[in-house]
């Protein structure tokens, strides 16, 4: 199957299984599961496929397990907009972290620093590389910037890192950013 095939599915994957599952007539549960089986038939999706994108996703963004009961189950490693509660537990930033995004937004984001949005989080990048591909997803110029993280964490901001090594905190303010 073509790259850019693959690449539309896996979005669908994201839409059924981050903000809206009942599009698809799909429920998770609270930790954003859903059974594989369920999940192929809701979204028409052959095993071989739905394999494809779990393993060659260039971000690693679904994690497939089997349940107590035997049964397999996906979900998104982060991003949702839907509540669920990814029980992730609060990690330790390696030091300072990343966020790439449009400079048009810069002089919002110098007066109230970083938000969530619809997200659960903000979402942070380990390195400067990968916030630079998360920053061109955006129209025109990419603004890279620089979050504090230690700084932050002695000040009593949690952050925790998704299954797919994104960063993620509540907030930043704007004290902790430097653009970069
Ligand atoms: C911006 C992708 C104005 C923020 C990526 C971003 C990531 C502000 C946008 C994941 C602002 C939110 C998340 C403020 C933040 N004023 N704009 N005060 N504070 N923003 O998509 O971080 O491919 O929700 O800079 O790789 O871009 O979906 O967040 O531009 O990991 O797996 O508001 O999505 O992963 O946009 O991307 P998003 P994001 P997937």
């Amino acid at each position: 199957m073509e790259r850019s095939r693959l690449t539309g599915l896996s979005k669908r994957m994201s839409l059924a299984l981050r903000h809206d599952p009942g599009k698809f007539g799909l429920t998770l549960d609270e930790a954003g599961w859903v059974a594989v089986p369920a999940f192929l038939t809701a979204l028409r999706l052959d095993r071989d496929v739905f394999d494809t994108i779990v393993e060659t996703s260039d971000k690693q963004r679904f994690a497939v397990v089997v349940g107590p009961d035997g049964v397999e189950r996906v979900r998104a490693n982060q991003g949702h907009s839907v509540p669920v509660e990814l029980g992730l537990e609060p990690a330790t930033a390696p030091g300072v972290l990343f966020h790439g995004t449009s400079a048009a937004v810069l002089p919002s984001i110098r007066a109230e620093g970083l938000i969530k949005g619809k997200r659960h989080h903000v979402h942070l990048s380990p390195d400067r590389e990968t916030a630079q591909r998360v920053g061109a997803r955006r129209r025109g110029a990419v603004a890279i910037l620089e979050i504090d993280a230690p700084a932050m964490e002695k000040d009593g901001h949690t952050f925790y890192r998704s299954a797919n090594n994104v960063w993620l905190v509540d907030a930043v303010p704007p004290k902790y950013l430097r653009e970069s």
